[in-house]
């Protein structure tokens, strides 16, 4: 920016202010803990960034700059988290929502992450209390926020036999479209973030709506992380 303004001369001060004052555009990954928000990340962008065994391993607002104004965004996961207090845990959970809430009008794309693998043993086990999924709720609570439906990566595929996954993927799908999962099949991807299976996909879909958007090569990396 110091640049533009050394070589714009008299009207520097009008392209610095612009350059400053420019609204950051997001591309955030959402997720339960665990889930491999921060893995695919790493593969998906090439970004050297911590992930851990234990929930709670990402636990601020993380951005990375991308390409033509465009941000990168890793949440922390929504929910419990390994050796955190509860205050702690709510702190969290309520800076998730209202980084989400109150950034609404600039979220470009966002990406829900689930671990499929546990998704139906998940489910039931919060259904006996009354609960609903917290990833079915998710992926509802971004398509009311952002007024668009996310991108949705089902992770872990490598965790379960291929029809426990498949069973999975039909009860989750039926869950976030109310009953009518044609409407969200090309919307949903099935990955193992680890190994890379299923990127490829995902990662030019991702590419695709954010072009639509006006934004170019998403995955080049400028920066290092920027808080
Ligand atoms: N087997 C398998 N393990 C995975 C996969 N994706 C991520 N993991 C593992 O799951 C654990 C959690 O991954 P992270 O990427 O840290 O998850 P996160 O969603 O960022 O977690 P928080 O930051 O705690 O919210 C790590 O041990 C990863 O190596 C996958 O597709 N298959
Ligand atoms: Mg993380």
């Amino acid at each position: 920016m110091l640049l533009i303004v050394k070589f714009l001369g008299v009207t520097s001060s009008v392209t610095y202010s612009v350059q400053v004052g420019m609204q950051e555009k997001y591309l955030v990954f959402t997720g339960r803990p665990n889930a491999g928000k921060s893995s695919l990340i790493k593969e998906l962008a090439g970004l050297d960034i911590a992930t851990g065994k234990h929930p709670g391993t990402t636990r601020k607002v993380t951005k990375y700059p991308l390409n033509d104004g465009l941000v990168l965004v890793d949440l922390p996961g929504l929910g419990k988290m390994s050796g955190a207090s509860k205050k702690l845990e709510e702190e969290v959970n309520q800076k998730i929502i209202d980084f989400l809430e109150s950034n609404a009008q600039n979220i470009v794309l966002a990406v829900a992450v689930l671990d499929i693998s546990t998704f139906l043993e998940v489910t039931w086990r919060l259904e006996k209390k009354g609960i609903e999924s917290v990833d079915v709720e998710m992926v509802k609570f971004l398509a009311d926020t952002l007024g668009e439906f996310p991108v949705v990566v089902a992770n872990k595929i490598d965790k379960a036999s291929r029809k426990e996954i498949e069973e999975s993927l039909n009860e989750f799908k039926n869950r976030i479209s109310n009953g009518e999962p044609a409407k969200v099949k090309d919307h949903v991807f099935p990955v193992n973030a680890k190994k890379g299976t299923g990127i490829g996909e995902l990662k030019s879909s991702i590419h695709t709506r954010l072009v639509a958007k006006g934004y170019k090569t998403p995955f080049r990396i400028k920066l290092s992380p920027d808080e």
